[in-house]
């Protein structure tokens, strides 16, 4: 982790309470913060004595996607990653289901396969660990953690996006870390991109 970087100290909470790699020595690992001008989930105030299956059914259709829908669906990293193709989920979205991922044409990889590590929908938490793949990130964990916030009077959202990797040999750790960083930037760009273009 670089430093305190500009962080708040509720940014710097969030990661002592969710992020805590520890990198051995011949790792590199960084958190990255992007706030998202979009709601964190979509909730609808519906006076109690109208609450009931017909009318949760309908909205759950009227549902837009925000950013933990778009986040938590690990069989489906495609709909804001830009890098990835396509996704075959082995079992359904349980703690230790595995995904083939396959990566566009351009990049260092054509697949990784990925473990969910952890998807708490309370506390909004997605943890992956990188099991293989015809790429260099060796032992490859990343956490992403979602909180609510106001952003110019609207519902926002701050995303940190942290991870471990392996330094692969004839690397430094600036090399590793400077090229996992770039890649997660244009993750959360694109999240940032798909959510505020399907909040209104
Ligand atoms: O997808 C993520 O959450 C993060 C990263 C760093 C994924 C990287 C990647 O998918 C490529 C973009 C193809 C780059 C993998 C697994 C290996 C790469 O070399």
């Amino acid at each position: 982790m670089n430093g305190n970087r500009g962080l708040s100290s509720l940014e710097m909470e969030y990661i002592r309470r969710h992020h805590n790699h520890e990198p051995g020595e011949n790792q590199c690992s960084s958190v990255l913060v992007k706030h998202i001008k979009a709601p964190l989930h979509q909730f609808y105030r519906v006076p109690m004595i109208l609450t009931n299956w017909c009318i949760l059914t309908i909205l759950s259709f009227l549902a837009k996607a925000t950013v933990w829908s778009l986040v938590r669906r690990f069989d489906q990293p495609q709909k804001y990653k830009p890098f990835i193709s396509r996704c075959v989920v082995r079992g359904n979205l349980e703690i230790g289901s595995v995904r083939e991922v396959n990566v566009k044409s351009g990049l260092p990889a054509t697949t990784s396969t990925e473990r969910l590590e952890l998807l708490d929908d309370n506390e909004h938490v997605l943890s992956i660990r990188i099991l293989g793949g015809d790429h260099r990130l060796r032992n490859y964990s990343s956490i992403m953690s979602l909180h609510p916030e106001v952003i110019d009077g609207r519902p926002g959202t701050l995303v940190i996006e942290s991870f471990v990797v392996d330094v692969p040999e004839g690397n430094t750790k600036d090399d590793t870390c400077y090229f996992v960083e770039a890649l997660i930037k244009c993750n959360l760009k694109s999240l940032a991109d798909v959510s505020e273009g399907l909040a209104v």
